[in-house]
């Protein structure tokens, strides 16, 4: 799915044309698609075409090409492509946010065209089909094809930057947009950082951490991460052009020294910046005046959006003055073509450019700078690329500029003028190796496989909700066992979650259901709580029968001996004293974390703090602690918005595994907590264990999840 199909159709004299649509995305993925059994649905370029002609049109593109073309109407595609897409997410994603607009009535459109590629693709898709998203103008198809389709594999690709968080909030919508984009089971971004953008998003505006990328939403993990788009470099670097019979320069030209840039007319891509640079560099270094020709071609683009008739302008009126301040009568300085040139051309023109000139302000990848390389099959040329292009993570032998530090710029055109022929040859190979391992093929295959394997990891993640089937089922084993173990712990699970030290004392349905199930002789029911044991005994004092845990596993109540027992005979706290302190200055440089304290652990809780800043400062404490707990009886560990440092012989699991060693006829097991103190419990237990999380939004060791304690107390009601 994309927003534009490879070709885009033309009416001329009444006849329909299709041609190869330009544009990084379909450049990079039409080969790809070649070998894949697939469709590729999107827009033909074209509105408003009478329905007469539809039918004729969608028969053709998907018998010729397995493309389905999406129809839209003048109207949609103004609100939807010229409006919110290209008005709002474009500029604001290239951190142009002065040229960024925000319209309701876009937005609305947006979404309904969004919807309208969503239907289309349901009358192809089956149930666990596999989905491939890209880019920005459906940024929201994920979430919608999620709902219609909950079980199919959905992957998304954004070819463009993703922005800080300081830019993506300003979007009035922005929590839709990135829920519709974790609809997906894998996000794509260009480059590490983009993705680590999109993740501090997450965290900071819808409340979604991760971990090393993975979110849980919806019970499902969602992954992001870092695909670096490569090309076809095979197909550039093989490419046949006569060496001495230019494509499309004259003898004259093809004789000068070349610098050449090519991109789409488009804001983001720096050519005004990079016209006044070259001016600098004719003033600068007047030695090359007369040698050097600056080939700019520019591809028509977005023709209706203001922003770019005013670019197109200036850029106009740049290319005039230039031209004007420094042509002789046998020499242009700026070649400037305003239109799009063949690929057999454009190839010819990079191998003869002496430097590729590819400054943008911002750019998702740029091809351009790969192909550049990729077509210099005798290794020699210059790359001057900007630091803003995506692509510089990967080609750091080109010269790196600073788009807009234009004496820098200038500088560089020099120094590539300059450069020895061993000198670009040395760095050249050393990119085109680096390219030709993750070419475009590499970077399909290493999407789709990533793809594959997360969705059926996904199903082992994932928890399965505690319906009244399962209920039932589980009863049902209940029912055929001889001898039953149950955990069950207190806060959070049987009673809706509690502040710190604050009294949720027991109602009497609790105490009821507990009485019953623990007067059942073959039954042994173990209450688990991170509370005092003085005070859980005294809340429990009417359920004769209740074995009880207490202090996350530090005590152990047998109700048969009346009496408490340590879990271990020594417990050391002198330790405390040396993390106490540590953690103290985390919760002073954080506002809203406190610390909790246990005589077997400490913790740092971070639930009231800026999620985002916690996450640097738990980063940082984590690296503090680890050197301070490496090889002593210390572990720390990590559960929701709390991170603790504990004594690694007590825990909750321990204790219950201390139980299950006195019930060795045990037939049925059950383990209920909402916590990381509980999902040592579940790690610990045996496989058969029925384990339940009484929670939601979290990935979990737990079978099963239900929302809230009430799911806890109709289980319980049915199995007493
Ligand atoms: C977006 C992101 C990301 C251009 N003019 C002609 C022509 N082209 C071809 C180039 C290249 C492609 O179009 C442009 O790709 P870029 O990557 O440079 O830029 P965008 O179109 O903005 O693409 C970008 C990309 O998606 C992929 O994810 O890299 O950052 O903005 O392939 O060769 N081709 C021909 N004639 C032209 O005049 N034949």
């Amino acid at each position: 799915m994309s927003n534009r199909l490879p070709v885009h159709i033309k009416t001329e004299a009444n006849k329909y044309l299709f041609e190869r649509s330009v544009g990084g995305l379909t450049t990079g993925l039409i080969n790809l698609f070649k070998k894949m059994k697939g469709y590729w649905i999107g827009w033909p370029g074209i509105n408003d075409i009478p329905n007469k002609d539809k039918s004729k049109i969608y028969n053709k593109l998907k018998k010729d090409y397995r493309y389905v073309p999406v129809f839209l109407r003048n109207d949609e595609f103004e609100g939807f492509y010229n409006g919110f897409s290209n008005s709002t997410i474009w500029p604001l994603f290239h951190y142009q946010s002065m040229h960024t607009t925000y319209d309701q009535s876009q937005w609305d459109t947006y979404k309904d065209v969004n919807k309208k590629f969503c239907k289309k693709i349901l009358e192809y898709a089956g149930k666990k089909d596999v989905i491939w998203v890209h880019d920005y103008q459906l940024l929201l198809l994920p979430g919608m094809l999620r709902k219609a389709l909950p079980e199919a594999t959905i992957g998304f690709f954004l070819h463009i930057p993703f922005p800080s968080q300081e830019l993506f909030r300003l979007i009035p919508w922005r929590q839709e947009v990135l829920e519709g984009m974790l609809g997906s089971d894998l996000i794509g971004f260009h480059t590490f950082d983009y993705t680590r953008h999109f993740l501090s998003c997450c965290l900071r505006l819808a409340n979604r951490e991760n971990e090393f990328g993975m979110m849980k939403v919806d019970n499902r993990p969602v992954y992001a991460d870092t695909f670096p788009m490569g090309i076809d470099v095979k197909k550039f670097f093989d490419f046949r052009t006569k060496k001495n019979k230019p494509v499309l320069l004259n003898k004259d030209l093809a004789k000068k020294k070349i610098i050449l840039s090519v991109d789409r007319l488009d804001i983001s891509k720096g050519m005004l910046e990079r016209l006044i640079s070259f001016e600098r560099f004719l003033e600068k270094y007047p030695q090359w005046i007369g040698k050097v020709t600056y080939i700019l071609i520019c591809s028509p683009s977005r023709t209706h959006i203001l922003n770019y008739q005013i670019l197109k302008k200036k850029l106009d009126e740049l290319v005039g003055n230039i031209n004007g301040r420094f042509s002789t009568f046998n020499w242009t300085p700026v070649n400037y073509i305003y239109q799009s040139v063949s690929q057999e051309g454009l190839i010819d023109l990079y191998r003869r450019a002496h430097v590729a000139f590819v400054t943008p302000l911002r750019d998702g990848m740029n091809l351009v700078a790969k192909e550049y390389l990729a077509s210099r099959n005798d290794y020699k040329g210059v790359l001057i690329l900007s630091e803003g292009a995506g692509a510089c993570n990967e080609l750091g032998e080109a010269l790196i500029v600073n788009p807009n530090d234009v004496e820098q710029m200038a500088d560089s055109l020099n120094n590539a003028l300059m450069l020895p022929v061993d000198e670009q040859k040395k760095r050249n190979k050393i990119m085109i190796t680096r390219l030709r391992r993750y070419d475009i093929y590499r970077w399909g295959e290493d999407f789709m496989e990533t793809l594959i394997e997360k969705g059926k990891k996904g199903e082992q993640l994932t928890n399965i909700e505690l319906t009244e089937p399962i209920m039932n089922r589980i009863v049902n084993q209940y029912k055929s066992a001889q001898r039953r173990v149950i955990f069950l712990d207190y806060d959070g699970t049987l009673v809706t979650s509690s502040r710190k030290n604050e009294k949720v004392l027991p109602n009497n349905e609790i105490l009821k259901l507990l009485k019953k199930l623990s007067s059942v002789k073959s039954n042994r029911v173990v209450l688990v709580s991170r509370r005092n044991r003085k005070i859980l005994r005294k809340w429990f004092s009417g359920c004769k029968y209740l074995d009880i845990v207490a202090e996350h596993g530090l005590w152990i109540y047998r109700h048969k001996e009346n009496s408490w027992e340590p879990l271990e005979q020594h417990v050391d706290s002198e330790w405390q004293a040396h993390i106490r302190p540590i953690l103290e200055t985390y919760v002073d440089r954080t506002p809203g974390a406190y610390i909790e304290e246990k005589p077997h652990s400490l913790t740092w809780n971070y639930r009231k703090s800026d999620p985002a800043l916690a996450e640097i400062r738990l980063r940082e404490m984590t690296i503090n602690l680890l050197s301070i707990v490496a090889g002593k009886n210390l572990e720390i560990l990590r559960g929701n918005k709390v991170v603790g440092v504990k004594l690694n012989n007590i825990s909750k699991g321990k204790a219950a595994l201390r139980i299950l060693e006195e019930e060795s006829e045990a037939d049925f097991m059950m383990a209920v907590g909402d916590d990381w103190t509980d999902e040592e419990m579940f790690a610990s237990l045996p496989e058969t264990c029925v384990t339940i999380k009484v929670k939601y939004e979290e990935l979990s060791r737990a079978k099963y999840f239900t929302k809230s304690p009430k799911g806890i107390l109709t289980l319980l009601d049915k199995i007493v």
